[in-house]
């Protein structure tokens, strides 16, 4: 039951994916209504990296972010991504090394915005943050070494919403 509806989340993500690889500036402008925004984000394979390193777009009351690990099913390579506040990437990744890469004493650093849970291959989830104003929003995977020595980080630049 749990696997199916994984597989269903996976199969609309994927959608949304695509939908969103499409999406022109417009499309953005029309997201930041009272709905809020969505953001799509997944990894490359079996690479130890996420699909983008630098998104953009226009700032929301609300924001949800669909995270996907491509990873191949047999590869049992574990992601996850954690969305963090501006200007904080340096002082996480260190409490994340002294942490021992421990989620459960992680999800509490005043640093995490919002955070996936670590998702095994094909799985996916949705979170929502809040972001206070628009700005450069660091996102990191937690992941033994991910981020703080292969890299696997980008930045959200979240711009003020157009008035048009
Ligand atoms: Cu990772």
């Amino acid at each position: 039951m749990l696997n199916k509806t994984l597989k269903i989340v996976s199969i609309l993500s994927l959608f949304i994916l695509n939908k969103q690889g499409l999406s022109k500036d417009k499309d953005k402008e029309r997201l930041a209504g009272k709905s809020g925004v969505t953001v799509s984000l997944s990894t490359k394979g079996n690479d130890i990296a996420f699909d983008q390193t630098s998104i953009q777009i226009p700032f929301a009351e609300n924001i949800t972010l669909t995270f996907v690990n491509q990873a191949l099913k047999g590869s049992e390579i574990l992601h996850n991504v954690a969305v963090l506040k501006p200007g904080s990437v340096d002082t996480f990744l260190k409490a994340l090394q002294l942490s021992g890469y421990d989620l459960d004493k992680i999800k509490n650093d005043p640093s995490i915005l919002v955070m996936t849970e670590a998702l095994a291959p094909g799985a996916s989830q949705s979170v929502q943050f809040h972001p206070s104003e628009p700005g450069f929003y660091p996102f990191v995977c937690v992941m033994p070494g991910h981020a703080d020595m292969l890299g696997m980080k980008g930045t959200l630049n979240i711009t003020k919403a157009s008035k048009k």
